[in-house]
């Protein structure tokens, strides 16, 4: 056996939302292949943390009008603690805005500078006259130069994918106003990627993990290297050597976070972290991703570390991605499982979670996940072998014998647990993790069909030497079982090794051990470990799901109406910038199908007539105004509404307008809106009544 140290990581999430079925189709391999290798009596650092730079969490924390660093402590310690209730432990989960990374960020990039990897460029950049900033990343919005799709700054999220560099979008229109960006030029420095053609042509081919990684990372090689801008400017994030203006781009520290966390654990341990890092260490380092993220990490990453003269990784392990119900998985939409709200908070195992994500399909290939697979799953396949057959044992065991039998197991049950260990060994080896839980469950179905052909319960009655000796052979199955267990259920594994009357953890103990005996007799009292999933339970899921996805089309719909209408409407600090309407564009977009509603859907909407009472303007923003409006309620409404380049203050007050009464506050420049002001075409014509009507009527 190999005694190489090895370090497990996963990726980072980005602490702007919570964990959903996608964030675990990672983290749950990740797991499980430590905890195997620790079986094996591997030595192995498990380290994560999260992902806190970058636009997506500066604009999510301006719409919540809290700061990115709040922000992100609130999602690091719910990642934190979701991962442990998933059974998922790091040795260390950092955050890559804490100190350590900012300093490890800081010396990388410096020795990429020394070295001559990077350099400077002048490029024409998004900038926002109206906002009168430079639009980095997510905060603009427009056309990929390669497919035509609607894309945002830095990817190409709705078509072919591709990363994309600072100004390289056409039609660029600003997040934040929504008016179209024009280009600036501004200085950019960027990391040569060709300079690193030979040493990842000579790398990849020697990377293990999984195959897509590998073959995905020489195709791309092979393509051609684009050199990578590296600075963003901006104010969140590890800043540039010598800019106060500037920060890495978030794909420099991100990974670089892997190695502060190895760091940061090697100070609360006394653990060794160069042995990872350094070119002249003896550990290898393991990364667990999503296969959306394999360039980063075959491509751009290796060439850092060795830019800056560190290590590459040993493997990167690439899962495939998450559908929910056969469709594709998509927060916007509602199609997505979190993993607190819609599992864990509910009462459901985690164990049977981790093993429908393990067991499911294989690593590379897409999942799928739908409720009534999951209850099928967990009740057929594991509930009626498994479950069944360790309280059949332990009950007869405790009950009947009154306990473990003193005789030792017989050797054909110890070749079956040899051989699904061989099994199980290949399966890890090779990252299919499913067949690793096949072969699990297959030792579980020998074992269950093997109590029964035998029937201890009727042998009892005529050789009770046979039943003792069949109920030993049994509870060999369940400790080996329970040991190989643990990867996949470690809950519920835990909970068997204390029906077998063992005391410490399961998690502790090596694979071998699953060939020895017991040196104890007594057993506790056992009890039903594994339930099933109950029809109407499956209903009631399947239902939340459901409802998800009709509240986002009706909320898509909705917004598609209003943006079909020209309006200005309040908010839209946080919707997608509206399509431009001009020329033949204009007819296009009227003549696209529109979907039809029925007119309860149309009645979700609450329209009222509303009286303004004050305006004034929002402070540091060209388009919003703060409107004070009454609606008949008991105090008037205040509505954020960007209609400020078509309208003086003055003259908008003693107007009645129609109001979206029911729309979920929101906060716009940091103000809060309680609603959204109606209103047509380019110039924000707002829609009035043509008599004078109460404030507060219903707009029917
Ligand atoms: N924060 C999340 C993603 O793109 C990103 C991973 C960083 S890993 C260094 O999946
Ligand atoms: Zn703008």
């Amino acid at each position: 056996m190999s005694d190489t140290p090895i370090l497990v990581t996963c990726g980072l999430p980005y602490t702007n939302g919570p964990c959903h079925l996608g964030h675990l189709r990672t983290y749950v391999p990740a797991d499980f292949y430590v905890r195997y290798l620790r079986h094996c009596g591997r030595e192995v650092v498990f380290v994560c943390g999260s992902d806190n730079h970058g636009t997506p969490i500066v604009i999510s924390a301006e719409t919540e009008g809290v700061t990115p660093r709040q922000m992100s402590e609130r999602y690091n310690a719910h990642f934190d603690e979701t991962f442990k209730k998933m059974g998922i432990f790091f040795d260390r989960f950092g955050m890559t805005d804490d100190p350590m990374n900012h300093e490890t960020t800081t010396e990388i990039v410096t020795k990429l500078i020394e070295n001559g990897h990077i350099y400077k460029k002048t490029i024409s950049q998004s900038y926002c006259p109206h906002c009168e900033m430079f639009l980095p990343d997510r905060y603009v919005e427009g056309t990929c130069p390669y497919c035509g799709e609607k894309a945002r700054g830095d990817e190409c999220d709705q078509g072919c994918g591709k990363h994309l560099e600072p100004g390289e979008l056409k039609d660029p229109v600003c997040k934040i106003c929504g008016s179209p960006a024009e280009f600036r030029d501004q200085e950019h420095y960027f990391l040569k990627l060709g300079d690193f053609k030979d040493f990842l042509n000579g790398y990849l081919p020697t990377i293990q993990g999984t195959s897509n990684a590998k073959n995905y990372a020489s195709m791309w090689v092979k393509e051609g290297l684009h050199d990578w801008c590296v600075t963003r400017s901006f104010n969140w994030g590890v800043k540039f050597p010598g800019h106060d203006d500037l920060v890495v781009y978030v794909w420099v520290d991100a990974p670089i976070g892997y190695i502060s966390f190895t760091k940061e654990w090697a100070k609360a341990t006394g653990g060794d972290w160069e042995q990872f890092w350094k070119p002249e260490g003896k550990g290898e380092v393991i990364h667990f991703i999503g296969q959306d993220i394999i360039y980063h990490h075959c491509v751009f990453w290796p060439s850092l570390l060795e830019g800056a003269g560190y290590k590459p990784p040993k493997a990167v392990v690439a899962s495939g991605m998450v559908k929910i119900d056969d469709k594709k998985f998509s927060k916007s939409r509602g199609c997505v499982v979190w993993t607190n709200e819609d599992y864990l908070d509910i009462g459901l195992s985690p164990d049977y979670l981790r093993y429908y994500l393990l067991s499911y399909t294989s690593h590379t290939k897409e999942l799928n996940f739908s409720w009534k697979e999951y209850q099928a799953r967990v009740n057929n396949e594991f509930v009626d072998t498994i479950g069944n057959f360790f309280y059949r044992t332990l009950h007869f065991a405790a009950n009947k014998m009154g306990g473990i039998p003193d005789l030792d197991a017989e050797p054909q049950v110890l070749e079956a647990i040899k051989s699904t260990i061989a099994q199980l060994d290949k399966a890890v080896g090779e990252y299919e993790f499913k067949a690793a839980v096949e072969a699990v469950l297959a030792l579980g179905n020998t074992a269950n069909t093997y109590i029964q052909t035998n029937a201890p319960w009727k042998l009892m009655k005529t050789d009770e030497n046979a039943a003792r000796q069949t109920i030993r052979n049994c509870l060999q199955f369940v400790k080996a079982l329970t040991i190989l267990l643990d990867g996949i259920m470690p809950v519920k594994a835990q909970e068997a090794w204390e029906l077998l009357g063992y005391k410490g953890k399961v998690a502790d103990c090596r694979l071998s051990e699953a060939l020895t005996g017991f040196d104890h007799s007594e057993l506790p009292t056992p009890k039903i470990l594994f339930a099933k999933i109950e029809d109407e339970k499956v209903a009631e899921y399947e239902n939340t799901l459901k409802m998800r996805l009709e509240e986002a089309k009706a909320k898509e719909a909705g917004s598609a109406a209003a943006n079909a209408a020209g309006s200005a409407p309040a908010q839209t600090a946080s919707d997608k910038p509206k399509t431009e309407n001009k020329g033949d564009k204009k007819m296009e977009d009227n003549n696209e199908p529109v979907e039809q509603i029925s007119i309860d859907e149309f009645f979700r909407t609450q329209l009222k007539v509303g009286k303004i009472l004050e305006v004034e303007p929002v402070p540091k923003s060209k388009k919003l105004l703060k409107i004070m409006v009454d609606l008949g309620e008991e105090s008037p409404r205040q509505i954020v509404s960007g209609i400020a380049p078509y309208y003086r203050p003055e003259e908008l007050v003693g107007l009645s307008v129609v109001v979206v009464a029911n729309l979920k506050p929101a906060k716009l420049c940091g103000v809060e809106s309680n609603g959204m002001i109606l209103a047509a075409g380019d110039e924000a014509s707002l829609l009035t009544t043509k008599f004078e009507v109460a404030p507060g009527t219903k707009v029917l």
